[in-house]
């Protein structure tokens, strides 16, 4: 470590809105996604009733979600929870590409957090993996990005 001052964010930024976009395609993965993220949540202390849920068809739908919910001011942070698992065609490539693109877009645009909960994958074992079992919840960990990124630009 060096003494450079240094600026950070921590876990526990406060009181904070935050909403949820939670995908209902692949609905057996992303519930634990969405599981992962609450409970991370509530344990650095966000109350029950700053957190809205919006559940979304699927990931091609997440930006046009997402980009409301970041504009509309009533919220410090989006939480997009979402997953693609890779089949014998194309189609992968377009949901998760434009997925992707237009969530990352949404949080340049309105310049509040948006973390990026959505598995791409090519198995549904590498999804189950990462959505509560040995690779992790990657829901839980998008939330404490939202939660980090909100301390950290509350400071810059
Ligand atoms: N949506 C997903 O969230 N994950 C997927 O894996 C997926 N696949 O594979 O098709 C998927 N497709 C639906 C898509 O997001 C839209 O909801 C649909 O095309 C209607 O616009």
């Amino acid at each position: 470590m060096t003494d450079l001052r240094t600026i950070e964010g921590e876990l526990q930024p406060g009181h904070a809105r935050i909403a949820l976009a939670v995908t209902r395609f692949n609905g057996f993965i992303t519930e634990s996604l969405l599981n992962g993220a609450v409970d991370t949540l509530r344990r650095s202390g966000i109350d029950d009733d700053a957190m809205t849920v919006v559940r979304v068809p699927g990931c091609y739908e997440l930006p046009l979600v997402v980009d409301r919910l970041a504009g509309s001011g009533s919220y410090d942070a989006v939480v997009a929870l979402g997953c693609v698992i890779r089949g014998s065609t194309a189609h992968f490539d377009y949901v998760a590409g434009e997925c992707s693109r237009g969530i990352g877009q949404a949080m340049q645009r309105h310049g509040i957090p948006v973390a990026f909960g959505v598995l791409t994958t090519d198995t549904i074992e590498q999804a189950l993996e990462r959505a509560g079992t040995k690779a992790g919840n990657k829901g839980a960990d998008a939330a404490g990005s939202a939660l980090e990124m909100i301390s950290l630009m509350r400071q810059l």
